[in-house]
């Protein structure tokens, strides 16, 4: 089964900046982490802050035979109808994360422009979301 783990813009942050919302945990940790949890899983891990090239890296999915993409869209996940279009438009189930509770911050973040078209959405439950999604596509 493979798998992309795909990061948007500035989570290449983690770890380094706002530990308070996002936790002391860096994507390397995030990395490490899942390849320790799920030995049998090949992973692709990719993070970029450019909307385009996360929208390539949805399409080239499609393309790739990948099992699931787990996603955290960073703050395109509130903006972005280009990134839903994407989603919306390969066959692969993706699977929304969010390190913080997006409902329990400023209102501009309670509304995501992708949860319509993602399989489901994890909010708030730290790196644990990305195990947590990784476990629904396993069992999908
Ligand atoms: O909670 C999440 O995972 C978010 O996707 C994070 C985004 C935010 O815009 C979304 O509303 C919710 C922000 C990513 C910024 O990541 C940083 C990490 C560490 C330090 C600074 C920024």
């Amino acid at each position: 089964m493979h798998v992309l783990v795909l990061n948007g813009p500035n989570l290449n942050l983690l770890g380094m900046r706002e530990p308070e919302l996002y936790g002391d945990d860096t994507l390397a940790d995030v990395e490490k982490g899942l390849r320790a949890a799920f030995p049998d899983v090949r992973f692709t891990f990719e993070q970029n802050n450019h909307e385009g090239t996360l929208i390539d890296a949805i399409q080239d999915a499609g393309l790739d035979n990948i099992a699931g993409i787990i996603f955290n869209p960073g703050g395109y996940t509130h903006t972005s109808v280009a990134l839903r279009d994407a989603i919306a438009a390969v066959r692969v189930p993706v699977v929304e994360v969010h390190l913080s509770n997006i409902y329990a911050r400023e209102d501009f973040r309670h509304h995501s422009l992708l949860a319509p078209v993602c399989e489901g959405q994890i909010s708030g439950l730290g790196i644990h979301g990305y195990h947590l999604a990784l476990r629904y596509l396993m069992t999908r």
